[in-house]
């Protein structure tokens, strides 16, 4: 298990995020990573920086570049308003509204490539997220190099994040960005399984129209939780991605009873595409004391899960996403690593 983590993350961390009508401290935040790599230290894991840095261009094989271009001078146009706290964004392009328009102004900047206010950018966010976009880099390539077990725990999480806009604590999409950078150095077909508690958007749309990259979701039923707008059973993929994408919604309360077989067909149809390479999206949120998730799952499951998916006998590239019961993550991940080994 080949192991990557840059600990400049810290920079990303923010004063606080919109819930509930008010301002609260972020549940995204340094200690997440630190408490990782605490329980990984304790069992005798080890891990390395980014160390090869990939450059911009796998970021801009799945992202628009006037988003980046966004993401990399927010923070300076935002001092430049007079501005001192962390960026929110306050309007956007409403259904029918222009989004063909730039706006000069900076709080227009963030309509267009914000979608929702519960993701706050501070001066490290770029910087942060791009260091995290090369950690899962980093993972995808040990795979091409032969390992067949790699894992980053970079924050913060990307699975959130569109082709151009951000949400969900997400900036730059590390899942999508590893699987596509596995298609270019010549791999056919590589799928991701996405195991979060959300559904993972970002990912789905990345890939919706396309046949090369098989994505599935096990998620709690958007109906009723974030992100709403997307991750319902009924999106299948588009054109030539029709059925090259599964979403599996699960209700509140999900334990691992429900959530197992939900499992298995994911599993089922990523062996039925006959993928080459597996990138994983790990958030520990589905765990029964997350305080942002209703799901039951207890920390063997975590086990049981990474098991699950190594029985598919496919290199895999796992990178974490959400995760927010603290103390307990450090835990939640070196369960999920010990199955993703196989161990008993
Ligand atoms: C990567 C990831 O896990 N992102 C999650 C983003 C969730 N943002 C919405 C938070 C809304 C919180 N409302 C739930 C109330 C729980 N008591
Ligand atoms: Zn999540």
């Amino acid at each position: 298990m080949q192991i990557f983590y840059a600990d400049h993350h810290a920079h990303h961390d923010c004063a606080g995020e919109i819930k509930d009508g008010e301002l609260k401290p972020c549940f995204e935040n340094p200690t997440r990573a630190d408490a990782v790599e605490k329980s990984l230290k304790e069992a005798s894991y080890s891990w390395l920086p980014p160390t090869t840095d990939f450059g911009l261009d796998p970021i801009l094989a799945v992202h628009e570049a006037g988003y980046i271009t966004f993401l990399q001078t927010a923070w300076a146009h935002w001092q430049d308003a007079g501005r001192s706290g962390d960026i929110f964004p306050l309007c956007w392009p409403g259904d029918g509204m222009r989004r063909d328009v730039s706006p000069e102004n900076i709080d227009g900047k963030i309509g267009l490539y914000a979608f929702d206010s519960g993701t706050p950018i501070c001066a490290g966010t770029y910087d942060v997220a791009y260091q995290g976009a090369q950690c899962a880099l980093n993972a995808a390539q040990a795979l091409l190099d032969g390992e067949s077990q790699s894992f980053a725990f970079s924050r913060p999480p990307g699975h959130h994040a569109m082709p151009g806009q951000y949400g969900g604590y997400c900036f730059m999409n590390n899942a999508a960005i590893a699987a596509q950078h596995l298609r270019n150095a010549g791999e056919a077909r590589v799928a991701v399984l996405d195991v979060d508690y959300h559904h993972g958007n970002g990912t789905q749309a990345i890939f919706y129209d396309r046949s090369d990259v098989f994505v599935t979701n096990i998620h709690s039923d958007p109906i009723n939780e974030y992100p709403y707008f997307m991750g319902h059973a009924d999106e299948t993929g588009i054109g030539a991605g029709e059925g090259y994408n599964l979403n599996l919604p699960l209700p509140k309360g999900t334990d691992w009873q429900t959530y197992e077989p939900a499992l298995k067909t994911a599993l089922d149809r990523i062996r039925e595409f006959s993928a080459s390479k597996l990138i994983v999206s790990f958030g520990a949120d589905t765990y029964k004391e997350d305080p942002l998730g209703y799901f039951k799952l207890e920390r063997e499951n975590f086990t049981q899960i990474g098991k699950m998916i190594a029985g598919l006998g496919l290199p895999t590239a796992t990178i974490l996403e959400g995760g927010y019961a603290i103390d307990e993550l450090g835990n939640n991940v070196v369960a999920m690593l010990r199955g993703l080994e196989g161990a008993q």
